[in-house]
Parts: structure tokens; sequence; C-alpha cells
């Protein structure tokens, strides 16, 4: 009991306009979150939106350890105490990834939490910071949370905090403040039981001890712990098969994001004479994934195909796939391999909460995105490490590489060829130019021909929520031609600097087709198409995109 040296204070604020949450979250630069008052008026203003207020709640709060996380922490509990919650469940030293709080909410029934992280983004004073609030279900707060905070960070007049010494948080153990439990928990071990309960650990140990290389890059965020307690100690693979695993402040100076381009010195490492059967990487927050075979990289769309065509191998899915869905820039791979399963295939917009919805209302079994997020009914997240072991358990299955295992579903369900080409950081009124000017298009695209491609339909995606009915208008302008083609314009809802344009490539090659061209070369009509019709270079001033997956 420590309340004698705390004092509850309500601070007198000033609302900011620009606290409207994004794709997944309130993402910023750091100086934004060093403004006066500005962590504390938006996590002021989602304890004001919970249902019934803070009082009494159960909350988890964790981070991805970047720069800033030791400090709102501290922030967040000390308001947490201010506005009467009742237990509040602390990663030890502050860091817990995505996946795993969502695990912890549903696993103790939590009310919530919070999650301090800009995921992909880099760290460090000079990088990005972020908060994200997640529902009892473990998943993203779903729209109607995340206007209903907004709106309340515009009004907002005064916060509460209770004012005294910073807490302890890097030893196990409970307190308690003013009637709030604080309880600093562990934070890698509900989540490798979880794992341990969902794949054949004696299998990919076997595997593991048969010769099997492997590397796992952490990239110097939060699921170095993890994959340390998993891949090391529980299943036997040996020291030098994780690497970057202590999470840095700045991420050693990179940028946190499994892909070609940021995970370089894994990708350099798999494309090269010493390179191991598997590799893999996930980012800032640990819900991302990239999957290598021994120089081959697996599409994130190809990734959760094959995952799903395999999912009988992992003892989660022994029973089947209730369905699956991906959201609607990811290739149309998964769609074929539910039509062979007989299971339904949603097509969502792109952010994860979409997802939720099916998975609670037991529709899908697994889900993913071309965005490197691939993960399924266990947690209301996408998944990195979740997705890590479901390739290992089906490689312990198969005893194939990597690449034998991707040729293989190429030549049963056909290739299709993927790719999403990114312009960062372009002038912002640019980018919605280019956007503005495709949308008016739209009606006298169908029966054109661009670059010899005959355009059939062209739109800006819309979705209606199965379960519940609600609405998400112009999720991104969809190009299709003959034949299943398809170029798909959104703009980011994650970057933070400038804006983000991403192109997304998609062809199909039955399996009777030339299976095995070099993706670019693959994709290389469509890509001109793409560059011509949008006049990108016009638009964005730039004649390249920035990164190419
Ligand atoms: C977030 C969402 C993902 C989504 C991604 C899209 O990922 O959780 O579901 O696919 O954003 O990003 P963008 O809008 O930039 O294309 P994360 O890993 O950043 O939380």
């Amino acid at each position: 009991m420590l309340d004698s040296t705390y004092e509850v204070k309500e601070v007198t604020t000033t609302p900011y306009d620009d606290q409207k949450p994004g794709t997944s979250g309130l993402r910023k630069p750091v100086e934004v979150f060093e403004r006066p008052n500005y962590l504390e008026n938006f996590v002021q203003s989602i304890f004001d939106v919970l249902p019934g207020g803070p009082r009494g709640k159960r909350l988890v709060i964790g981070g991805d350890g970047r720069y800033l996380n030791r400090r709102a922490i501290q922030t967040v509990i000390k308001m947490a105490v201010a506005n009467g919650v009742e237990l509040l469940k602390v990663a030890c030293g502050g860091i817990m990834s995505t996946p795993a709080v969502s695990h912890i909410i549903r696993k103790y029934g939590l009310d919530g939490g919070i999650i301090l992280s800009a995921s992909h983004n880099p760290g460090g004073p000079k990088g990005d910071f972020g908060i994200k609030f997640n529902t009892p279900n473990g998943g993203p707060a779903p729209q109607k949370v995340t206007e209903a905070i907004y709106d309340r960070s515009r009004n907002i007049q005064r916060y509460l905090i209770a004012d005294g010494p910073d807490l302890e948080i890097d030893h196990l153990g409970t307190t308690e403040i003013l009637g709030t439990k604080i309880e600093i928990i562990d934070s890698v071990r509900d989540y490798a039981d979880l794992m341990e309960e969902l794949f054949d650990f004696e299998a990919i140990r076997a595997l593991l001890a048969s010769g099997f290389t492997m590397v796992f890059d952490a990239l110097h965020a939060v699921t170095g712990p993890y994959a340390r307690e998993i891949f090391i100690k529980r299943l036997g693979a040996p020291e030098e098969s994780i690497r970057n695993a202590i999470p840095l402040e700045d991420f050693g100076g990179g940028h946190p994001d499994p892909n070609l381009k940021y995970a370089k010195g894994l990708v350099d490492l798999m494309f090269s004479d010493d390179a191991p059967d598997f590799g893999a990487a996930s980012d800032g927050d640990g819900d991302r994934n990239m999957i290598l075979g021994r120089g081959f990289f697996v599409t994130p769309s190809d990734s959760v195909a094959i995952l799903a065509a395999h999912a009988g191998k992992a003892p989660a899915f022994r029973t089947g796939l209730k369905g699956v869905a991906r959201s609607m820039p990811t290739s149309c791979a998964l769609d074929r391999v539910a039509e062979a399963l007989g299971v339904a295939c949603y097509e969502t917009p792109t952010g994860w909460k979409f997802f939720g919805s099916l998975l609670d209302a037991g529709k899908i079994s697994i889900c993913g995105e071309e965005s490197f997020g691939t993960g399924a009914d266990h947690v209301r997240e996408k998944d990195g490490i979740w997705a890590v072991l479901f390739w290992l358990n089906i490689l312990a299955a198969e005893r194939c590489s990597v690449a034998d295992l991707v040729k293989a579903h190429w030549k049963r369900f056909g290739r299709n060829y993927y790719s999403r080409h990114d312009y960062e950081e372009v002038d912002p009124e640019g980018a919605s130019r280019l956007m503005e000017r495709l949308e008016a298009m739209l009606g006298e695209l169908p029966g054109a021909e661009i670059e010899g491609l005959a355009v059939s339909a062209a739109d800006n995606f819309s979705y209606v929520d199965p379960v519940d009915g609600s609405r998400a208008e112009r999720q991104g302008i969809r190009i299709i031609f003959h034949e299943g083609a398809r170029i798909v314009y959104r703009l980011s809802g994650t970057g933070t600097r400038g804006a983000t344009l991403r192109i997304y490539l998609e062809r199909y090659e039955p399996p009777e087709g030339e299976l095995f061209l070099e993706t670019q070369k693959g994709l290389a009509r469509l890509i001109s198409a793409s560059r011509q019709l949008a006049k990108v270079e016009e638009f964005t001033g730039r004649s390249e995109p920035s990164v190419i997956t």
C-alpha cells in the first residue's frame, strides 16, 4: 500500500484536434507525443468512453519498448489509479507484444488493454510513438469506439492523474495504490504456453534436432524475449537461431518492419551461400511476420493461403477451418484454397479490426493480409511468432524446403503473381489529387484498354460487416481486368510523415501456365499500366517506388 505518497489531481487541459486514430491507433512522431498533455488527453479520452466509465475496470498495459515507452507507461499507471481502475496488469519492463496483450485480455477476461506502439514505424527520439486501445474481445477497438475516443479528445477539458513517484515495473509483483491493484506480470510465459497448445512442439523439436536450421530476426524489437523462450528454451534451437533479440528503444537505428527492404540483414543471409533452411522476422510490436526459405521469399498473400491449405497439420486446426478471410488488397490465392476446402472466404477492408467481428462470430478460423500480417482465432490480433511456428509445424510434417512447399502449392492451385509498390513520404496533396482523379474516372474505365489489358470493372471498395451491418466506405480503388488481374490503389493509414501511396498488383496464372517467373517480370505489364493510369510520376514526383515487396 503506497497510498500516502500519491494524491489524485485534476488537471485542466485544452484539446488537440489531431488525435484521430488511423488504421491501427494513434501514431505520431515522438515530438508530437511530447507536447504538453498530448498523451494524457488521449489516455483520458480512452478512459472516458469506456462503457460505464473507468471506475472498477480491469485493464492491461504493455508496449513494444520503443523510446517513450517507459515514461508513457508511468503516466498511464498514474492515470488509471486516479480514474479508479480496479486492476491494472502491467507488462514487466513495460514490454509486451501486441498479440500477447490480446491474449492476456482474453485469458483473464479483462475490460481491455492499452498498447504503446507505433508497430513497424521507426523508433527513437526522432522516430514515432503510438497508442492503441483494445476491447474485451482482445482486438483493436472497432470504428465506433475509435470515433468516440476521437470525439472525446476534441472536447476534453480535464484529466485525472495520481501525483507521486514512478512505480518499479522491472520485477514481478503486486502492489496497491489508492484502491487500484497493480500487477507486474511476466509478459512471455502465458503467450508461450498458448503457442504450445496450438502447435505440435514435439514435431518441431524433432525437425530442429534433425539438422534443419532456422534464423529468427527480432529486429531489436519486442519479440526477442518471446523468441528466446520459445525457439531456444522450449524448442531446443541453438542460440544462433535468433538474432537482434534484445529490444532497444530505437530498434538499433533500424526500421522494425519485416520486409525485403527493412529486414535486409536477414534477407542477405537467406540469399547467401550460408543460408539456413528457414528465415523469419517480426516487427516492432510482434504482430507482423516475414517468411523466407533458402534463396526464397514467401509473399504474405501466399503465406496465408499455404497455412490454410495445410491447416490440419497443426493441432489447433485438426478439426478443420470454419472459414477464412483476407483484406481486399491481399491476393486471391486464399480464395482458391477456401474453394477447395469448401469454406467461405471473406474480403474485408485493410485493418485487423475488421477480422475481429468475423472471428468473434465464429465465421472464420484463419485470416491474413498482404502487409505481413497473419493470424487466427486464438487472439484478436495478427501474430508474428504464431505464423513462424505454424510454418515450422507444417515443415516438420512435410519435411521439405520452403521453396518446394510453395511451388507445390502453385502447381496445385495456380500462382497469384503479387507485389506491392509503396511511394513513401510523398506530398499528401499530390497523393490525394491522384486518388480523387482516379475516383472520378471509375465510371469510364470498364471496357477501356491499358497496356493491352482490358478493364472489366472499377470501383472504390466498400464493405458491410456481415455480422453487425456496419459500413466502411472508400477503402481502396480497384481496377479489375479480364482474367482476374487487379490493380489496387490505397493511401496508407499508418504513416506519420507525408502520405504513402500503395499500389497493389496481382495477376493469376493457372497451374498449367508459367509459374516460375521472377515476380516483377511476371507483373511487368500491370506495373506499367498502374503508373500510366494513375499518372504516378506527375502527382508524386517519383518515377520509382521507395519499397517493393
Ligand atoms: C496496421 C493494421 C493492419 C493493416 C496495416 C495497414 O498494421 O493492424 O491490419 O494491414 O496497418 O497499414 P497501411 O494502412 O499503412 O497500409 P500495424 O502492423 O501497423 O498495426
